[in-house]
């Protein structure tokens, strides 16, 4: 996979492009990034990327100019770029959105400022706008590190042989079960029995059983979406008979 990224401070991506999985899979040839400087398609000698709004107003606006020029510089996959504008008013980025885009050869990622772009980026050459959450963020960088993150693990070979992505949380619509390693008892707090049963049943029971708990407990909305087996949902109904009794004090 091909990722562009467009911004005006490539020099944020260095430690996060080098560490752990991402800079594995770049030097595996899985990924590879690259990094387009916006300031370097400015004109004039102080090579300015943004002005002041018509209209008037505070704040200034990322002119177009510079941005449509770095752009046309990057070299398209034919049918397969997706040029893709961070900002918060972009849809929600989630997982089913990262799977979508793991399938495309190319991405190219624009990282806008807070305070604005100039519409005509949006509507001259986006293709989809995203958003990582409901806060705000200065510029578009960080999210597009994240997605960066969350789209190439997807990418097959990415993840080698580590735990595949398929036990992630959100990959089946659930939370992650709680993880144990040694030391068995640290702190006085100990590791829960079956764990160390070596009951390879009963562990799968229980690990589910506590992903449905954390779900139920933290994001009962994602319950609705998640894909359950018929053995889930007599767990559920278990666990929310629990919850009932504890609550009533009986
Ligand atoms: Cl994509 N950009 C900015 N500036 N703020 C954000 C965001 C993006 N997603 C959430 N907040």
């Amino acid at each position: 996979m091909r990722l562009d990224i467009l911004t005006l401070f490539p020099d944020l991506f260095a430690s996060f492009l080098e560490e752990s999985i991402l800079g594995r899979a770049i030097k595996k040839g899985l990924v590879d990034i690259r990094l387009i400087s916006i300031r370097e398609f400015a004109k004039g000698p102080h090579k300015v990327t943004d002005d002041r709004p018509f209209g008037g107003g505070d704040g200034m606006v990322m002119k177009a100019g510079p941005i449509y020029r770095a752009l046309e510089s990057v070299e398209r996959e034919r049918d397969q770029t997706l040029v893709i504008l961070l900002t918060p008013q972009g849809r929600g980025f989630d997982q089913p959105t990262a799977w979508e885009l793991s399938k495309r050869e190319h991405l190219i990622l624009i990282c806008g400022r807070y305070e604005g772009i100039d519409e005509r980026v949006r509507t001259g050459c986006v293709d989809m706008e995203l958003s990582i959450g409901d806060y705000v963020l200065s510029g578009g960088e960080l999210a597009a590190m994240v997605v960066a993150d969350a789209v190439t693990r997807l990418v097959p070979g990415v993840l080698g042989g580590e735990r595949s992505n398929l036990e992630d949380s959100f990959e089946d619509g659930l939370l992650e079960y709680p993880h144990y390693t040694r030391p068995r008892v640290f702190r006085d707090q100990e590791v829960p029995g079956i764990l160390l049963s070596g009951d390879h049943e009963k562990i799968r029971v229980w690990r589910r059983t506590e992903s449905l708990r954390r779900t139920l407990e933290r994001r009962p909305d994602l319950l609705r979406r998640a894909k359950l087996s018929e053995e889930d949902k007599r767990i559920l109904e278990r666990l929310e008979q629990e919850s009932a009794k504890s609550e009533t004090g009986s």
